[in-house]
């Protein structure tokens, strides 16, 4: 059996979490409705009274939320506080360029660190353990949630943030670090530059991994425990619902805990919005029964997953969800960072050029790559290769600021992109994962 950080309700029985689950539903039910407009306009056109809610079953009665809810709603309209009561705010692109934007309450801050605490636990992390943070540090959630998780553990936390690889391996063997925390892919290249430099990742001390983020699979985790000597855990969690830790992964290694005291799951089917029964994979859901500013009901993830209620070897009752296998929508996850098609198609658009185009993502060195092919309008294309050259760096630049990610941009002749009469092909995803 495992150990826990939080063991009440990590092993809670069924029954007793249940009646958690329904008092918090009832009171932030409550919450949304009379402070969050777009909430009680919701309830208000269905009939719905908060008072109708009496335990957590009534859970299906709600209306869903939808990324573009947040997005209608930009900045601060579906926040349940005022302004000053909040202590931090993070924000994860969308489609359009535009940020969605969450917020946190010091008791949202609490629940956030104690579901990344709990997941720093089940990956068999202690308070004596040094960990390095190298998920970005910044307004994604990835390096804040895992630093206040560590520190509510009481571990010891290297806030390395992603990036310069050398100085990361340096530290793993200097600072004798325990547990690291960063995207799978990462943790790839880390570990293959390590071999490079001839570095025995057997005679450093570290001995597990929380990697997420984004996609990977069983084969990616043998890989990856293979080359640093080390348990690979996963964890998942969206900026949406809290950030890291909203589940996790324990010594069993077969799909992730919920936190659902604080983030209630359902699944449904994603074309009728129907509830579907445990064991069958479907839309991921989740209600924010335990947080303050950003209460959202039912909000649909886009990820597709399953959740299950088998007994776990590690003694956790708490439900566990499947890797999602995918998503519903069109994102892709590039080193974690959330990319959209439509804003590569927003930024060419803005300069000026023609919306022929296709992205290629590959997986090189264990680390994604996104290369977009852009056609040259038939003007451009009497340019000189320098002009052209010099076409190229703008717009990766351009690109770089809208995604937040580099993307190499590689001008072809006109036509050269295929053209399609029904769907057009934008996306070649080489990535075997
Ligand atoms: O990626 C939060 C996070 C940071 C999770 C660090 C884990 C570790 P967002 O940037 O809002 O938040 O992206 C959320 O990433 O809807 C999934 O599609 C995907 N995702 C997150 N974790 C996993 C995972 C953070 N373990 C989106 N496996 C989610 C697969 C994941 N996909």
């Amino acid at each position: 059996m495992d150990n826990c950080f939080n063991k009440d309700i990590e092993q809670a029985s069924p029954s007793y979490l249940k009646a958690i689950q329904s008092a918090r539903l009832i009171k932030m039910v409550k919450n949304a409705y009379e402070n969050v407009e777009f909430y009680k306009n919701k309830f208000d056109e269905i009939g719905l009274k908060p008072e109708d809610i009496k335990s957590i079953d009534d859970i299906v009665n709600l209306p869903f939320t939808v990324k573009q809810d947040l997005r209608d709603n930009y900045p601060f309209g579906l926040f349940a506080v005022p302004k000053e009561d909040l202590v931090r705010v993070h924000a994860s692109s969308g489609t359009t360029g535009k940020q969605t934007v969450v917020g946190y309450t010091q008791s949202d801050i609490e629940v956030w660190s104690d579901g990344a605490a709990r997941a720093i636990v089940a990956a068999g992390g202690t308070k004596s353990d040094y960990v390095q943070v190298s998920y970005g540090y910044g307004l994604f959630t990835g390096g804040l949630g895992l630093h206040y998780g560590a520190e509510k553990l009481g571990a010891t936390v290297v806030p390395a943030s992603s990036g310069n690889t050398g100085r990361q391996i340096q530290m793993l063997q200097d600072f004798d670090i325990d547990i690291i925390a960063c995207t799978p892919s990462y943790a790839m290249f880390i570990g293959e530059s390590m071999k490079e430099s001839g570095i025995d990742s057997k005679k450093i001390p570290l001995r597990a991994g929380i990697f997420g983020a984004e996609a990977w699979s069983e084969n990616m985790r043998k890989e990856i425990e293979k080359t640093l000597n080390i348990k690979a855990y996963d964890i998942y969690g969206l900026s949406e619902i809290a950030g890291p830790g909203v589940a996790y992964e324990c010594s069993e290694q077969t799909g992730m805990h919920v936190c659902e005291d604080y983030f209630y799951p359902e699944i449904v089917d994603p074309e009728t919005l129907q509830p579907l029964p445990d064991g069958t994979y479907g839309e991921l859901v989740f209600t924010c029964i335990g947080k303050e500013a950003l209460p959202l009901i039912r909000y649909r993830t886009r990820d597709i997953a399953m959740l299950t209620r088998k007994r776990c070897s590690c003694g956790r009752t708490l439900v566990k969800m499947s890797k999602p296998y995918g998503r519903s929508d069109d994102m892709l996850i590039i080193r974690g960072v959330n990319v959209f098609p439509s804003q590569v198609e927003h930024v060419i658009l803005e300069l000026g050029m023609q919306p022929n185009y296709q992205i290629i993502v590959e997986r090189v060195n264990n680390l994604d790559t996104m290369t977009v092919n852009i056609e040259l309008t038939e003007d451009m294309f009497s340019d000189s290769v320098r002009v052209i050259e010099a076409t190229e760096k703008k717009i990766e630049s351009e690109m770089q600021s809208t995604l937040g990610v580099y993307a190499k941009i590689h001008l072809v002749e006109p036509k050269m992109i295929p053209r399609s009469e029904g769907k057009a092909v934008r996306v070649i995803d080489k990535r075997k994962i």
